[in-house]
Order: C-alpha cells, then sequence, then structure tokens
C-alpha cells in the first residue's frame, strides 16, 4: 500500500446511501491524512468523487470542531441545544438505568427507537440492531420514511424487492428507463458513467427536467401521480403494434388475462387526457421499449406518492408483458441487496434470534402523533438519522420532543436539529475511524471499509456504543459483545472474493462476479406460484386490487400546486447540511417554479415567496425554472434547520400522508399554496 516511506493510500468504500458506493482513496502523508479522494482504479467512480462527498469528507466530516467529541447532557430546555460534556460512564449509565426502569414500568414497549442510513456499511447499520432485538424496543420501520411501498409491491410481484437487474448488463440493452428517479443527484457517477454510456435508447419518466432528463433521447413529462396511468397507456400500444411477448406471458405471468381487458380503455390519447404526455410520446417510448430488450430502473421517487406501490406493480407489467427477464440486457431495478447473490448471510449482523417477544413496528408517518402522548412512550433512541430534518410533520414532532417525560437519546456524529432535543448525546465515530464492509445497492460490489484515522475526540463507533449498553443492562448474550473483525470474517467468508479482509482492503472494491449477472436466470420468480404475480393472491388478502390498475391522482384543487422535494446535489439526504463550503454552494434555499405558474402566481425570479398548507409554512426563493412542469413546484431536501432563517425545512409543510402500501411516505405528493411575499 505505501508508495513512498512517507506516503500511504488507504483504500475504503463510501458507505453513504447512495446508488454509487465510490471506492475511496485516503491519501495520508507522515501518518495524517492529507486528502480524501476517488480511488484511480475504481470502475465506478473512476478516481472521481462528487462535488458534495469531495468537500464534505475533507470537510466536517474530520474537523473536531464540527464533531460531537464526548458525550453530552441536556443543560438547556428541549431544542435549545445547551449542553455540557460527560464521560461514557456516566452516559451509558444513565440510560441504562432510564431503560431499566421503564422496562420495569411499562415493559420494553414504551421505548421506541428510530435509525436508518447514515451510514449503510455493514456493521455501523446493522450491528446496534442486536441491542434492540434483545431489548424489545418497538422499532420505527426504517424503510417507511424512503421506500417501503416499493418494497412490499415488488415482494407480492416479483417475490423478492432485493433482485435487480446487473448495471453491468446495459451494454446489451436496447433501451434504458430511467422513471422517477434522478441520477444526476442520487447517484452521479451512475448518471456520468452508466447512463450517458449506455448504447441504447434512453428514455426518462419525470416531471422534472433534471440533468439525466436532459441526457435522455425521450422525456416525458408527465404529470406526478399519473404513472399508473402511463404504465397501462404503453401497454395498450404495446399490445396494438403486437409487441406482447405472448410465449413469456404464457409460462412465467399471473394474471395478465385480467390486465388485458383493461387495456381497450387506456388508448394513447386517455394517457395524454390524465399525464399531459402527448400521445405520440406515449407511443414512441412503448414501441421504443418494447423493442427490447430493455432495462427499467423504477427511481425512488416514482413509489413517494399516492399510488406508488401500484405504479410500481404496473411497472413490472411492462417488463412481464415483453418478456424482459432472465436474458442480457433486461430486467427491472429497484435496488440490489440480495444476500445470496453476494453470499452474505442478511441476518448474521441484526440477529433476530434475540428477540423474546415478536417484533413490533410503527410507521415513520406517525412518529410525530405517537411521541405526543406519554401513553406510549417514555424514551426515544436515534442512531444513523435525523428526524427532525428528514420526518414529516416537523412542527408537531419538535413539538413532542419537548415532552418533559420524554427521556431522549441521540448516537450522531454533529449536533443536528434532532441532537439540541436528547437528554443525552453520544458521539459516533465516522466512516474512516474503523473497519467494516460496505455492499452497493446498485451496482453488485462488496468493498471494504478501511480505519485511516483514531475516532475523532471520545467517539465511538455505533457497534461498540451498543456493546456498552449491552453491558450497563445485564445482558449476557455473546451476540450482543461479537467484535467486528470476528464479524467482517463471517460476512465475506461465503462471498466470491476469495482472500482476507486485509486482501480487499488492498483491492478495493470487489464485484461479485466477472460477467454480468443475468436476472431470474432461470425465470423461477420467489413468489407463490414460481411466476410473476400481476395478480397476486396475497396483495388481494392485504387489500389491495388482485391486479395492478391505470389509477392516478386528481389534478390539484384550485390554488394549489404539487411541491415535489426530492435529493439534492449539494446535499445526502441532510449529511453535510452544516458543511460551511457546502452551505456556501447551496445558497439560500429555493423553489423552482415554471414560467407559466410564476406569471399566473406573480411571482418573479429572486422574490420570497410563501408555501403554505394545513401542515405549515416556508419561505423560499423563487426560481423561474423550464425544468419543472407547470403544475409543479421543486424544492430540494435535506437543509439543516438551524441554518435555515426559518428554522425549518421543507418538511416543515410534509404532512406525512401515506403511499399505498407499506405504510410508507408519499412526500412526493404534498400539495401547498403559493404566494409572492409582497
Ligand atoms: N421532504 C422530503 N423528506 C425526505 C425525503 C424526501 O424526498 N423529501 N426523503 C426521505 C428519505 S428517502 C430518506 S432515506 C430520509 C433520510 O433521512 P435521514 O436518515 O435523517 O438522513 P441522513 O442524512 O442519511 O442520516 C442521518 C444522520 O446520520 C448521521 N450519521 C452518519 N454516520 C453515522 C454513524 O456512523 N453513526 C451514527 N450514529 N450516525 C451517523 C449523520 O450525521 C446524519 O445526521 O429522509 C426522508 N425525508
Ligand atoms: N445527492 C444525493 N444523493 C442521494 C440522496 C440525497 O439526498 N442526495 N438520497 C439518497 C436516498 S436516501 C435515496 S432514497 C435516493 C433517492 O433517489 P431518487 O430515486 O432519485 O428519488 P428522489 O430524489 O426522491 O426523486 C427522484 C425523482 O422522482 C421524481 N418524481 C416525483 N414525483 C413523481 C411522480 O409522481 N412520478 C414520477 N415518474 N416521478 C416523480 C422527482 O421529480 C425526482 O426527479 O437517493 C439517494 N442518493
Ligand atoms: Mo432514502
Amino acid at each position: 500500500m505505501a508508495t513512498t516511506s512517507k506516503q500511504e493510500i488507504i483504500l475504503t468504500t463510501c458507505p453513504k446511501d447512495c446508488y454509487d458506493s465510490c471506492g475511496i482513496a485516503v491519501i495520508k502523508e507522515n501518518g495524517a491524512i492529507t486528502r480524501v479522494r476517488g480511488d484511480l482504479n475504481n470502475p465506478i467512480n473512476r478516481g472521481a468523487l462528487c462535488g458534495k462527498c469531495a468537500v464534505g469528507y475533507n470537510g466536517v466530516i474530520r474537523d473536531p470542531k464540527a464533531r460531537l467529541n464526548t458525550p453530552l447532557k441536556r443543560v438547556g430546555a428541549k431544542g435549545e441545544g445547551k449542553f455540557e460534556p460527560i464521560s461514557w460512564d456516566e452516559a451509558i449509565d444513565t440510560i441504562a438505568s432510564r431503560l431499566k426502569g421503564i422496562v420495569a414500568d411499562k415493559g420494553p414497549e414504551g421505548i421506541v427507537y428510530a435509525h436508518y442510513t447514515g451510514t449503510m456499511s455493514k456493521i455501523g447499520y446493522s450491528f446496534p440492531t442486536r441491542f434492540f432485538n434483545r431489548l424489545g424496543a418497538v422499532e420505527v420501520e426504517p424503510d417507511t420514511v424512503c421506500n417501503m411501498a416499493a418494497n412490499v409491491s415488488l415482494d407480492y410481484t416479483l417475490g423478492t424487492a432485493q433482485v435487480g437487474f446487473d448495471p453491468r448488463t446495459v451494454k446489451d440493452a436496447n433501451c434504458v428507463v430511467v422513471w422517477g428517479g434522478n441520477p444526476s443527484h442520487s447517484g452521479p457517477h451512475m448518471h456520468k458513467h452508466w447512463f450517458q454510456e449506455a448504447p441504447g435508447t434512453k428514455i426518462v419518466i419525470d416531471p422534472v427536467r433534471h440533468a439525466t432528463a436532459e441526457k435522455a433521447d425521450l422525456h416525458l413529462q408527465l404529470r406526478p401521480g399519473t404513472d399508473g396511468a402511463l404504465a397501462f397507456a404503453m401497454l395498450h400500444v404495446l399490445r396494438r403494434e403486437n409487441l406482447i411477448d405472448r410465449k413469456f406471458v404464457g409460462s412465467h405471468v399471473l394474471g395478465w388475462d385480467e390486465i388485458e381487458p383493461m387495456l381497450d380503455a387506456c388508448t394513447p390519447e386517455w394517457g395524454e387526457s390524465i399525464t399531459d404526455v402527448p400521445a405520440a410520446q406515449i407511443e414512441e417510448a412503448a414501441r421504443i421499449y418494447g423493442s427490447g430488450p430493455s432495462l427499467l430502473l423504477m427511481g425512488q421517487g416514482l413509489q413517494r406518492t399516492y399510488f406508488g406501490g401500484n405504479a410500481y406493480r404496473a411497472c413490472v407489467a411492462l417488463a412481464a408483458a415483453t418478456g424482459n427477464y432472465g436474458k442480457p440486457g433486461a430486467g427491472t431495478l429497484f435496488i440490489n441487496t440480495d444476500g445470496k447473490i453476494r453470499g452474505m448471510d442478511g441476518d448474521y449482523v441484526t440477529a433476530p434470534q434475540l428477540r423474546r417477544t415478536p417484533r413490533k413496528a410503527v410507521s415513520h408517518m406517525d412518529v410525530a402523533g405517537l411521541l405526543e402522548s406519554p401513553d406510549n412512550y417514555d424514551a426515544f433512541l436515534c442512531y444513523n438519522i435525523n428526524p427532525v430534518a428528514s420526518n414529516p410533520e416537523q412542527t408537531r414532532l419538535r413539538r413532542a420532543l419537548t415532552r418533559d417525560n420524554l427521556f431522549t437519546v441521540v448516537v450522531e456524529l454533529f449536533q443536528t436539529d434532532t441532537a439540541d432535543y436528547a437528554d443525552i448525546v453520544l458521539p459516533a465515530a465516522g466512516f474512516l475511524e474503523y473497519d467494516d464492509l460496505v455492499t452497493g445497492y446498485f451496482n453488485l460490489t462488496v468493498g471494504p471499509q478501511s480505519k485511516a484515522m483514531e475516532p475523532i475526540g471520545e467517539s465511538l463507533p455505533n457497534q461498540e456504543i451498543f456493546r456498552r449498553l449491552a453491558r450497563a443492562m445485564g445482558y449476557e448474550e455473546p451476540e450482543l459483545y461479537e467484535d467486528d473483525r470476528s464479524i467482517i470474517d463471517y460476512l465475506l467468508k461465503d462471498t466470491s472474493f476469495n482472500g482476507t479482509f486485509e486482501d480487499l482492503q488492498k483491492m478495493g472494491t470487489h464485484f461479485v462476479t466477472d460477467e454480468p449477472v443475468i436476472q431470474f436466470p432461470d425465470l423461477k420468480f420467489p413468489t407463490p406460484s414460481g411466476k410473476i404475480e400481476l395478480y397476486s393472491e396475497q396483495a388481494e388478502k392485504d387489500g389491495f386490487p388482485r391486479v395492478p390498475q391505470p389509477l392516478y391522482d386528481e389534478r390539484s384543487k384550485q390554488g394549489y400546486v404539487r411541491l415535489i422535494t426530492p435529493a439534492s446535489d449539494w446535499l445526502m439526504n441532510d449529511t453535510f447540511g452544516n458543511d460551511p463550503r457546502i452551505i456556501q454552494e447551496l445558497g439560500a434555499a429555493t423553489v423552482a417554479v415554471n414560467p407559466r405558474d410564476a406569471k399566473r402566481l406573480g411571482l418573479r425570479e429572486g422574490d420570497d415567496a410563501k408555501l403554505s398548507n394545513e401542515t405549515g409554512e416556508l419561505v423560499l426563493k423563487v426560481k423561474v425554472s423550464e425544468q419543472v412542469r407547470p403544475g409543479v413546484v421543486l424544492s430540494h431536501k435535506g437543509r439543516w434547520l438551524k441554518n435555515e432563517r426559518g428554522r425549518a425545512n421543507v418538511n416543515v409543510l410534509n404532512p406525512g400522508h401515506k403511499s399505498d402500501m407499506g405504510e410508507s411516505s408519499a412526500v412526493h405528493g404534498i400539495e401547498v399554496a403559493i404566494a409572492p411575499m409582497r
């Protein structure tokens, strides 16, 4: 690894919740990190880091003044942000004695915990779950703030949400569709390399003309929430033009016979009347897709709507009707997290056998309301998540977190808006500070996370914090104390990587196979019938339609527009929202408005506009832009409340409505009124 006696390069992997999972090179001179940059040999990011990580990994993440250095206890009012340093022993003992008291009084149901993808490295993400499984606390279902609708929908239809096409098979695809996703922000290297270099025809389906849409051959700029109708209009065209793969459908698909009679009414002209996409474009997109083999990437934005689960089922119907599975260049993708493909036991790190009672979970959409009442929970524990910034019902959640008899613990790298409400804050170590493994959720990779520096201050990796808590609780199960290296070795042993963790660290990112993996190669789907279940008995039992439907949202009420709040290119969810250079790059929070709407509403470039609805109000700077279609306004997620002039971000407008499936977030379905402040 050493290039000179003084310079050292350590290879590691970005563990952020991003499609790219970049290879990173940490440059050290005389034992100190001088630069964090992309790994030149990494085929995904080819030596580069995206703007946000290039800044943040050389900025706040390594800045001891920005990071939490010691455990803290609150000395001011909840939310005020006044804390005093305490020792680890005092912090851990305080938490353990409160938790024991609650368990004795209410049982473990009196404790609720929330976590998500602040880090996605295997141990840092999953090990704390061992502790909570043993404790028996109520889990806020992590995916409900992000993509539970897609998970549920694909479980019905394909029998798994976790198996997508291998991105490397793009070389064999005649057509690539990105439907309700924005790689130019949410996977910058996927946008730059995978998408732009794809040899096939590129189609983007999105209400926003983002940079990926700009690079597409065809952009269908549909009205939000009309995806099910668009898919059915495309199916109508496919059938009319004899592009249905009858043989495939006959052998591998359930429920096509129930969908087909619905298609008569779903003409392209009908599609246009619902989606606002010109009929000719619907026809063109269907013909190109139907010419296959075709890849269909179902973005996460697509399912953050009222009929998001149905939209995913309808997308699978397109792939199924055209026989786009089981061959090179074909398939659908939501996320590639399947453990079997990588040879990794998915349950190992979370150790579900530690549970003494069945798992209890609630939706993020209900958290603010549930925390309000003293009848529910006496303690709220958070790690890898910043719900005050990212959850719905922001004002209500903040109020709930000021409840006196709610004991709140936040494990964090930084003093976030959520940490301001904690009774005890615990400092977590960052990804450069401990060894771990990272698996991509787009590319089929396993990468090393390598310790490149000592933890900042007294910070500790999540797993060590929860080992200490387990000890203070008096737990005896050995799983609660397993060391990191033992977990890494266990996870690596059945992968296709032939070597030790040290070998992986020398190599950087490992792909699970040399050649692209074919999605569902034997056309056996892990559903009850073994077929693609467009008709799903389970879905029907759960109260959903038997098959996907041509569903769509109504148009906005008079005086309202649809507010879309997707991923920002300069932020990683809320991460980096406190980096001074990134704050500078971001500038003031804006709302993009189509010129026609701007004129109609009397909004001018640079004006302050007030957005309001039943949940809250927020002032944003107007950007007049053709990027958004009429009836839609756009403002990116992830700002830190304490850095905003109104001490709030877009989630102050988010009522927390649920999508059709999985009690998941319908955050792209927010309706707001918007008016100039003049
Ligand atoms: N309006 C609107 N809101 C949204 C969305 C939207 O589209 N629009 N998207 C939603 C989606 S998809 C998601 S996934 C959520 C994400 O929302 P969050 O999960 O809240 O966001 P992150 O920034 O990923 O991570 C949260 C925190 O984890 C911390 N962290 C990082 N590494 C570690 C670690 O090793 N240990 C510990 N203890 N903490 C660590 C970071 O410092 C960060 O503050 O937001 C949701 N909110
Ligand atoms: N830079 C950066 N990268 C990120 C993140 C980040 O915050 N910043 N977040 C990460 C996380 S946690 C996630 S889950 C992913 C999310 O990544 P994406 O899948 O890209 O999801 P979103 O950012 O929510 O939105 C994507 C697109 O959905 C579109 N959309 C909204 N409503 C509709 C609709 O009704 N129909 C259709 N067809 N499209 C619609 C939006 O206009 C937007 O362009 O990105 C990850 N990567
Ligand atoms: Mo997400």
